[in-house]
């Protein structure tokens, strides 16, 4: 069976807390030839920022996914293709494995299974907000990314495991380690992107690139040359 992303090379992350640049709309975000929108954040998530994120993006011809990061910001909304969750393999405390999602499930009983897919992330960057929250071990070498990508596809069936180096450009090594772990999951890339020449010499060691500052930082064309540079490489 194959997946959405099987054929994906980018995503826009977009974070509901966060303002865009004078000038940018989420339309021309949404235009940027990107594959697919995620929406989400470490901190500052609301049902509300969500929410609102949701509906700018809504009526653009992109398909949108949310990545919540607890269970009290998930918006159910039909313009959403899906959800994806994070699990965070190299966290701390097992909060970030399985209690948060243990405890959505609790809440709201049955989820939306169809549409619900959970990524395997490695938390790469010690000084992201993600890092400090999940309390991850960042301290990882080329071998353990790639048995962290083994277990994950092999032991726990996961379809995505996302290398997170979230404000900061990975190591190409470490990466390329990940990847060639798998043999039919697909490895998401996040973290620095910000020009053709990074989005291109990442996307040449992960299937699909993910960018977020970007956005924020340098606005629309910049993501465009990022889109460019994923269907390059
Ligand atoms: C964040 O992986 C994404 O979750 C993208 O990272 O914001 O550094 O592009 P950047």
């Amino acid at each position: 069976m194959t997946a959405p992303w099987d054929d994906w090379n980018h995503i826009l992350k977009l974070d509901p807390d966060k303002e865009l640049p004078d000038g940018v709309t989420y339309g021309d975000l949404c235009a940027t030839g990107t594959d697919a929108i995620e929406i989400g954040g470490t901190t500052g998530m609301t049902e509300e920022n969500m929410s609102a994120v949701i509906a700018a993006c809504a009526e653009h011809d992109v398909p949108l996914y949310q990545e919540p990061s607890s269970p009290d910001v998930v918006v159910e909304d039909d313009a959403l293709e899906g959800y994806l969750i994070p699990t965070v393999f190299n966290a701390g405390s097992p909060f970030w494995i399985t209690g948060a999602h243990k405890e959505w499930v609790r809440i709201d009983g049955d989820l939306d299974w169809e549409r619900t897919t959970t990524e395997a992330y490695i938390v790469m960057n010690p000084e992201a907000d993600v890092a400090t929250y999940t309390e991850a071990d960042c301290d990882l070498s080329p071998d353990d990314v790639a048995s962290y990508a083994k277990i994950a596809e092999r032991m726990f069936g996961q379809e995505i495991v996302y290398l997170e180096y979230s404000g900061t450009l990975g190591e190409e090594s470490i990466v390329a380690a990940g990847r060639d772990a798998l043999e039919e999951s697909t490895l998401f890339y996040g973290g620095g992107i910000h020009d053709y020449d990074s989005a291109y010499a990442m996307s040449s060691v992960a299937d699909v690139i993910v960018v977020g500052n970007v956005a924020y930082d340098e606005g629309v064309e910049a993501v465009r040359e990022t889109v460019e540079a994923a269907n390059d490489a």
